[in-house]
């Protein structure tokens, strides 16, 4: 995943012809796609390698169970040409551990969520899920973009760990601040692919990205 637009598609649609005109009008724009429940679940888990050979796919299946099954399902993702994938932290050390072995490093890990019911219960705990991810060898963490002020706490616990944020757009969150308050990328979803232009949508985000840093 080359840093250069410094966002990453949430190709939450439902259909494979929409993942595939949203794609195609903002690849030149992105630097990856994120793959959720949403497409998998509406078009099958070969959508993953269809859109690996666009950009680099990171499988946010949210992963949360024990060591074992946190692997089968990693590698499941990675034999079907997943870059990253995104789990929680909750689930404890070993769990995550068990993540970051199966894709050799390539996980984001989950702390304090963006929409308002991420202040309940990972709110209290995000510092230590920061730590947790940086001991486990992660590749990064998610962090929101709703509250940027979060994002610069959160950098001081991780070093040079990368972040990719949500929450920009339909959440609220600003890319501009989300990007000045530490993350490497942000994530959008419906402020791209519910755009009367998508390309011009994702463009713009990435332009403003720019001029942020
Ligand atoms: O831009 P949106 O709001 O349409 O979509 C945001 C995407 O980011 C969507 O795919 C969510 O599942 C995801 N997300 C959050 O919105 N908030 C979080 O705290 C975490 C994620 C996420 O990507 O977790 C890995």
């Amino acid at each position: 995943m080359q840093k250069k637009n410094r966002v990453i598609l949430a190709l939450d649609v439902t259909s494979r012809a929409d993942a595939l005109r949203v794609v195609e009008a903002v690849k030149g724009h992105v630097d990856a796609i994120k793959i959720n429940w949403p497409l998998i679940l509406a078009t099958g888990p070969d959508i993953i390698r269809e859109m690996s050979r666009v950009k680099d796919v990171i499988c946010d299946f949210k992963i949360a169970d024990i060591p074992n099954t946190n692997k089968l399902i990693v590698e499941q993702a990675m034999s079907r040409g997943a870059t990253a994938v995104i789990c929680h932290g909750f689930t404890g050390d070993d769990s995550v551990k068990a993540c970051v072995d199966a894709a050799k490093g390539q996980v984001f890990v989950v702390t304090e969520m963006s929409h308002p019911g991420g202040k309940q219960f990972t709110a209290p705990v995000a510092d230590e899920l920061a730590a947790l991810a940086k001991s486990a060898g992660a590749r990064g963490i998610v962090a929101p973009a709703t509250r940027p002020e979060r994002i610069a706490a959160l950098r001081k616990i991780i070093g040079s760990l990368e972040i990719i944020s949500p929450g920009v757009g339909a959440q609220g969150g600003k890319a501009s601040d989300a990007i000045r308050a530490g993350a490497d990328y942000i994530i959008v979803g419906r402020a791209i692919y519910d755009a009367p232009d998508p390309g011009g949508a994702a463009k713009a985000l990435a332009d403003e990205v720019k001029d942020g840093v």
